[in-house]
Parts: C-alpha cells; structure tokens; sequence
C-alpha cells in the first residue's frame, strides 16, 4: 500500500499535468506456485490446507529440469499460481487491469474466487479487465489473485506437436495497469489501442496515420483533445496533429488521424535504425489535464519483396541473413529475463545479420523493441506447425491469436512479415485414405486461406508467409504455395536427407516453377555438438566440423542467386526440444551458439562474412584440448584446423612457426597442424591495409606414443570410441576420446567386428541417436564395434587402471518423432548377446547380459585394475555365448 502511494507522489512530482495519467507496474514478486489442484470457490479448508505452496516470482515455469532428465516426457497438467493484491483505495476511481505479457497455455484468472478471464494460446499477450471484482476497504490481504495455466496438451491450440518444448507456467512479465476512466482502449487484442502506419515514405517526406481506439469507461460524455506528437531522436516535436472530439459515456470510439508533410524523415535501416517516438495524448478539453498518454515506436521505411531481385529496403537491395530465435535458456527453460531477449538480437547484430525469425511463435516484446533499435528486420509467426485439427474450435483459435499478434506488434518498424504456418503438411494424416486425406489438405488450404486473408485484412503494408519443409510438390499441389505473398522454404538437403547439391536444385526448382512467388530460405541448419569434432566430416555425424561445412555451403548458394531474398539461420542458439535424441538428448543443436549463448563454429564463419571490419578467428574454442597418436617420427600429431577470415589470405603460426598464408575459400582456411604434447601456441594472422590483425589460441594436446616401446612420450591416459570416426571431448572431465584404429603392433586397438549401424537408417553413418540413460555423455556410448574379439594395448609393464564402456544399442522403445517422420511409439527389434570378457586371460565378465542385466541404452561402465608384468602389454578378450559381443568404448590409464 504505501508503495503504491510513493509512485502516485513520485510521478505526481513529474508530470506537468498535476495527476498520474496511466501507471502499469510489473507484478512479478511474491507470488506462491502448486501443482496440487486449488480452488478459489467453496473453499474446503481440509484439501486447502493441504496444498503445499512453494514461494516463486514471476517470471516462472515449472519445467526448468524435467525436460532434461532421463524420463520421458515433463509435466503438462494445469497447476496454480496466487498472490495477495495490495490496492489502494485511492484507486477505486482508475480503471484497473493485469496484463499478462505471456503464459503458457491455457490460462484462468480468478480475482477474489470470482473468474475475470480466460486466454487460450501460450506466446501472445492478454488483459484482463478488473472492474467490479476488487475491495477497496484499504486492508492489505483483502485481494487475492489466483491463476490456473495449464500446459496440457489441447487439441483445439496451436502448437499440436513440434519440435521444441511446450513449458508451462507464467514465464513472461505481468504488469498491474492502472488508467483513468478515459483511456486509450485495452479491449483490441490488448494492443496499445493506437496503430500507426506511414502509406507513403520517401526520402523527401512521409506520411503518418493513426488509428486510436479510446475508452471511456465513466458514466458522463467528455470532452477530449486527441493529439500525436512525432518527436525525433533528441527529443524534438517534428510534427504534431489535435483532433477535439466528444466521446461518449461508457463509449469506445474510433479516432483518425493523419499527418501528411513530415519533411526529410531520417529513414529507419539495418545501418541507421533511426527511430522516432509517437506520444499519443488524451486531454480533458477543459482543464488540459492529461487523461491517458502512450508512446510507441515509429521507423520511416519502405520495403519490398520481388521475385526475381530479392529484397529491397528503402530502394536499396539487401539480402535478409539472421537465424531464428527460441525463447528458452540452459537452466532457465523459457522463463527468460528480457535481457537474454536484448542479448539476442544484439548476438544477431555482432554477427553481422540483418534479420530474426521470431519462430515458431510471437515472443517477448522487448525481443522486437530490441529489433527496433539495432536494425533487425523481423517475421513473426503464431505457432501453427506440422498438423491441423480439423475443428471450427482450432480455426477460431488460430485467427484469434494471429490478430493478436498483429494488432499487438503492429507499430513495430522492425517487422516485415507475418507468417502463419510451418511445415503444416509435416505430419501425415489419412495416408491409407487418400479421399479423406485430400479433405484434410483442403482443411488445411481453407485454414491457409483464412489466417492470409485475415493478417492482409489486419496489415495492408506487411507480407505474408507460409514456411514449409522440403517437400515442392506436396506444398504445391495443396495450395500452399499461392496463398501468402512469401514462401518460406525449411530446407535440410545435405542434413536429414539428400546432398548438399539438393539445397541449389531445390532453389532454382522454385525459381523456375514458383516464377512469380518471393522466397526465402526460412530454414536451414546442421546438428553441431560443440564437443564432437571430425576430421572427415559426414552427414549426421553431429560433429561441429560438419555444420560449419554445411553452413558455407548453404550461404554461399544463397548469396549467389538474387531471387532468393534471404536465409534464416536455423537456429541461433541450440533449444530444447524434450523428445529429442541425438547426441545431446533433449536438445536441438543446430544453434549456431550453446545453449548459454556460447558461440560456435559456424558463427564466426558468419562473421567473416558479414562483418565489415577486419576479422580473423581461429575455429577452436578457448583452451581447446585434443588428443592423437603422434606420427612415427614421435614429435607430432597432425590434425585439421580452420580459420575464418574476411581477408583473401591468412597465416597461421604454430609454437612460432609460420605455417605460411592460404588462401581463404568462402571466408575458411585450413592447415594440417603439427601438434606437439602439451601446450601449443597459436596465432592466426591476416593483413588489411598494411595492418595486422590477429588472433591467438591454445590448444593443449595429449600426444600417444607410436609406438608404446622406447617412446620419448610419457603415457597419457586413452579414451576410445569404438565404432566411430568423430572425436569427443568431456568437457567437465576434460578428457578426449578419440575414434578407434585397427590394431597396430606395438601401438593399440581392435580385432574383429564391425561399427554398429542403425537398421533401415538411411542418415546416421554409424552408431544410434538414442538417448543414453544415466550419462551425460551420450557419444561415448551411441557407438560400438559389433562382434568384437579383443582389444589390446601393447603397453609397457605397469599398473593400469581399464574401463570398459557399455550400453546396449538395439531394442526397447523409440519414439515417434515428427520431425523425423517416424510416425508412432514402436518397439525395435532387440539383439540377444551373452558373452564373456578376458583380461590378460583371466575372465572378468562372465555371462555379460547388457539388456537383461542394466537395461537397454544404459551407460555401463566397467573399471578394472591390472597389473601387465611382462612384455605381452594388455589384452582384452570377447567371447561370444549367444550372438555377438560388443564394446562401446574402453579407456586405459596408468597408475605408476
Ligand atoms: C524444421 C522445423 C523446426 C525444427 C527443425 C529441425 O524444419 O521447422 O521446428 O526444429 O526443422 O531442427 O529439425
Ligand atoms: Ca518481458
């Protein structure tokens, strides 16, 4: 209470206009959480004593940790949020309203046991209005707040299905706003009741429109000024307009205005992002004393698409580069303070982009605010993806949340598109009833057609998008390709399927049969473990290596073709997607940053090219540690490292030694470098205009010996990954694990058996994608040498310390992944194995059942202590009882 009172003095004290016109303040403390069921009505005091509240603030969600844990699925259910609300009684003569910035999905808001409202959709905003449900007695506890969200799935909300995580909760800001009785209206999709538009900008002049909508929700008419100011970036009045009007009691009115002569508008651009500020204003006509007072943003620019030139800005052509952009965090989920928002789009600007896909649905506003003031051009999207349902009930809720979308982010200068649906043909329905399935994609036409139709209704002066996956002709042949203004193609040729060289033909496949329709490459983007390296990258290898190649590709094809206007990035920063496998379980790693924003690879191979200034990085994160066998001159390991510059040739110093100039090919170079033990030194060099730029990094090697005998180089412990060509670092151990050899006298490696490979899998070159319970470090485990004999060291005598890394591959349940097109859950075929493992001749494991003993694609690790006392070295060996054995991985290190 006296809180409340200090900010009516406080803005009292600033504003020339005596009284506070509208206060909105954040709403976000002290609020407790269940997941037991609550009710705010009848209260039964025995089940509400028994509730256990848990204190939290807002923002919140409650699956921050079991969307990563081993079992599957997280918690979709309704659960309860309340808090007390402390209101003053001086403000029984305001209009009040909480205003939700977000929550996901179904949200209920109770006010003292009485239901004020109801919002379906989880990514846009909502008001509620909290007229007539308040006491204003003074008493501090007298208010009680009480919402139910519920993230459980509802066949009747977009998203149905996709491939990222449905978090529950209040995660988004929520505000307490307070206005006079004549204000400007909350009521319209809870935008800002204020729209502008500018239908003509050119370099001389520009025109600004508005649109208003104001409440006056008193009992008497009033007489009212309605005024827009457009004040420049320091703050002047360039261009001003008063309308006098009489409004109506308990009226919401419509108000035009336009102001046409606003001379030499600095144009609103990626590289100047000028913007203005309109303050729309509502005053008593009588005592000029300021009733509502709003401001939103305002960027003078012209833009469009052509289909055969691309984009144009202003007059001037631009290729749109970006990524798009999920809102959740490592450790955080989607419960995001704005600032991880503003990091964003500032990471998109560093690197040189120009342009976010807000995907797959609207986001934080201070995401698009942040667009606004560095010059990112945005599309924003409602979450229509994979599938329909065919239901009057999911049509209405779809349109509902794209005008508010629209009408929410409407006067946001940075937006350029509005796009509806993403590969909504992804899932397959009816595929044994082709009638019935031609209806569903008529359904899904007729929807198309509806959310177009009503986003052009809402925006004359922005386009329309529809973003669809690889497949031409089944687009094409629904329709869906002729109803938006855009086509958005998701493309993965090269990833999930295909060759690279699929990604050309398929752009040029629009270009000649879509002549007419503007494209962009909504999507593109390769798995990239930052902890998985290859030498010789392949398709799905996951390794870090692989993306960054798939990235110079996919970018370097689109810049060459102008009909195609830009290419989003897929994805920023890797996200969660709960159902996920891969190498990384409940990840999608195709972020061109970590989880925490850490960049990766390819990022900086966008930098150098599109950073301006001289730049030059070496592709290997800070400290990187790798390991190898030294070659048989045993100083030297040597192994691939690339650098990304935008000079024509750059150098490259390693322990102070030139490795020479290269040429750079699509802004990477790369060396064979001699890595020695331990430490080295590296500097990369390029030089601009008689300068010298640089960068420096370290890399620590841990060298194996040749040959183990008569080596100069000490032992180093030896991590193995059989069945696989990538290497694989622990970051928290800080352990390399390197691929498998076959066994080489006098060094080490394996006998018999071969790389275990997925059945009927046409992406994975070897090992599975399972997720490994019990470990966090997957690679280690989603491959293995089938049928094995042994395995052997020759090492010098000594005590040594041996793992045998197990998990069982084949068999238990997979889950049915849309994004993978592998329809429902479906049991896999299981391998029978028993076999035995011998140790220098001594049996170590007998009768090794790894599904019926651990379970299927369970980390199993198996330490064992040995002493080598003669000239043998180490040998492990497999017999087989029944099928085949297995190893997964084996480590070995010496104790003295
Ligand atoms: C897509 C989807 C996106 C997925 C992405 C992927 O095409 O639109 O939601 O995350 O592919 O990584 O598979
Ligand atoms: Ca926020």
């Amino acid at each position: 209470m006296k809180y409340f009172l200090f900010v009516f003095i406080l803005l009292g004290l600033c504003c020339n206009n005596g009284m506070a016109q509208r206060i909105s303040i954040s709403l976000n403390e002290d609020w407790q959480f269940t997941k037991d069921t609550y009710s705010t009505t009848a209260q039964n005091p025995n089940t509400a004593k028994n509730i256990k509240w848990q204190n939290i603030q807002l923002p919140h969600t409650w699956n921050t940790t079991d969307v990563m844990d081993d079992e599957p699925g997280y918690y979709q259910a309704a659960c309860w949020y309340k808090k007390k609300l402390y209101i003053n009684e001086n403000q029984e003569s305001k209009d009040l309203f909480l205003f939700f910035e977000a929550a996901n999905q179904v949200t209920e808001v109770f006010v003292n046991g009485k239901l004020a409202a109801k919002h379906k959709g989880g990514y846009t905003s909502f008001t509620v209005p909290l007229k007539g449900l308040l006491h204003f007695d003074g008493a501090e506890n007298s208010n009680e707040i009480a919402i139910k969200v519920d993230n459980s799935f509802n066949e009747n909300i977009p998203p149905l299905s996709a491939d990222f995580t449905f978090y529950g909760g209040i995660y988004r800001d929520v505000y307490l706003v307070a206005t006079n009785p004549v204000h400007f209206s909350v009521n319209d999709y809870s935008s800002s009741g204020v729209y502008l538009t500018t239908p003509v900008v050119t370099k001389e002049k520009a025109i600004l429109t508005s649109k208003a909508i104001v409440s006056n929700t008193s009992n008497q008419p009033k007489k009212i000024i309605y005024t827009t100011l457009v004040v420049d970036a320091s703050g002047n009045t360039v261009a001003s307009k008063d309308s006098i009007l009489t409004l109506k009691q308990n009226s919401e009115t419509i108000l035009h205005q336009s102001i046409d002569e606003i001379h030499n508008p600095n144009l609103w651009s990626p590289e100047n992002p000028y913007l203005y500020r309109v303050l729309s204003q509502i005053k008593d006509a009588g005592t000029k004393q300021m009733e509502d007072e709003i401001t939103n943003p305002l960027g003078f620019r012209w833009f469009s698409f052509n289909a055969a030139k691309g984009f144009f800005l202003n007059g001037k052509p631009y290729k749109l580069i970006g990524t798009s952009r999920h809102q959740d965090l490592q450790n955080v989920g989607n419960a995001l303070p704005d600032e991880v928002a503003v990091n964003d789009m500032e990471s998109i600007k560093k690197m040189g982009g120009n342009f976010v896909r807000v995907a797959h649905y609207p986001q934080d506003p201070a995401l698009l605010q942040a667009c606004d003031r560095l010059g990112i051009l945005a599309s924003v999207e409602i979450p229509v993806v994979n599938e329909i349902t065919e239901s009057e009930n999911f049509y209405t809720n779809c349109v509902e949340m794209e005008k508010e979308m629209i009408k929410q982010n409407y006067n946001h200068p940075s937006i350029i598109i509005w796009c509806f649906m993403n590969e909504v043909l992804l899932k397959s329905h009816f595929t044994n009833d082709k009638e019935r399935q031609k209806i569903y994609y008529a359904n899904v036409a007729g929807l198309a057609q509806k959310l177009d139709s009503t986003a052009r209704a809402e925006d004359k002066f922005r386009y329309t998008m529809i973003a669809n996956h690889g497949d031409f002709d089944k687009y094409k042949n629904a329709g869906l390709t002729s109803i938006p203004m855009i086509v958005g193609w998701n493309l993965y040729s090269g990833w999930y399927s295909g060759t690279l060289n699929g990604f050309s033909d398929f752009l040029d496949r629009h270009r000649r049969e879509l002549a007419d329709k503007p494209m962009i490459v909504s999507e593109y983007g390769a798995d990239a473990d930052p902890r998985i390296k290859s030498f010789n990258p392949v398709r799905f290898d996951k390794s870090i290596n692989y993306a960054t190649a798939f990235h110079q590709y996919y970018f370097s094809e689109i810049m060459k073709r102008p009909f195609v206007a830009g290419g989003m990035i897929w994805n920023l920063s890797d996200f969660n997607s709960e159902v996920r496998g891969e190498t990384m379980p409940h990840i999608n790693s195709k972020g061109i940053q970590q989880w925490d924003r850490t960049p990766k690879a390819p990022y900086y191979f966008y930098q150098s090219q599109l950073i301006k200034n001289p730049f030059v990085k070496i592709l290997s994160s800070n400290n990187e540690i790798r390991s190898g066998i030294a070659d048989s001159s045993e100083q030297y390991c040597y192994q691939k490292l690339q650098v990304a510059a935008n000079a024509d040739s750059v150098e490259l110093i390693v322990n102070e030694n030139s490795l020479g100039y290269k040429k750079t090919a699509t802004g990477i170079a790369e060396w064979n470098v001699p890595f020695i033990n331990g430490n080295n030194k590296l500097e990369s060099r390029i030089i601009v205009n008689g300068k010298t730029y640089h960068d420096n990094s370290n890399i620590y090697f841990s060298l194996h010996p040749y040959y183990f005998k008569n080596s100069l180089i000490a032992f180093n412990p030896i991590n193995v990954l059989l069945g696989a060509k990538r290497y694989f670092t622990d970051e928290i151990t800080k352990q390399v694990w390197i691929p498998d050899q076959p066994y080489r006298k006098g060094s080490f490696g394996s006998i018999g058996g071969k790389p275990f490979v997925l059945a009927n899998n046409s992406r994975l070159p070897y090992g599975t994608d399972k997720n490994i319970f019990e470990t966090d470090n997957d690679p280690v485990y989603q491959t293995q040498q089938v049928g094995i004999e042994e395995y052997r060291f020759d090492v010098l005598p000594g005590e040594y310390e041996l793992t045998l890394c197990f998990a069982e591959l084949q068999g238990g349940m997979v889950r049915g992944l849309a994004y993978n097109l592998t329809g429902n859950d479906r049991a896999e075929y299981s391998a029978e194995r028993i076999f035995n493992v011998f140790v220098n001749n001594v049996l170590v494991l007998e009768n090794m059942n790894i599904a019926a003993q651990y379970g299927i694609a369970k980390a199993v690790d198996k330490k064992i202590k040995i002493c080598v006392n003669d000239n043998n070295g180490l040998r492990v060996i497999f017999k087989a009882v029944k099928g085949s054995a297995i190893l997964n991985a084996i480590q070995l290190k010496k104790q003295y």
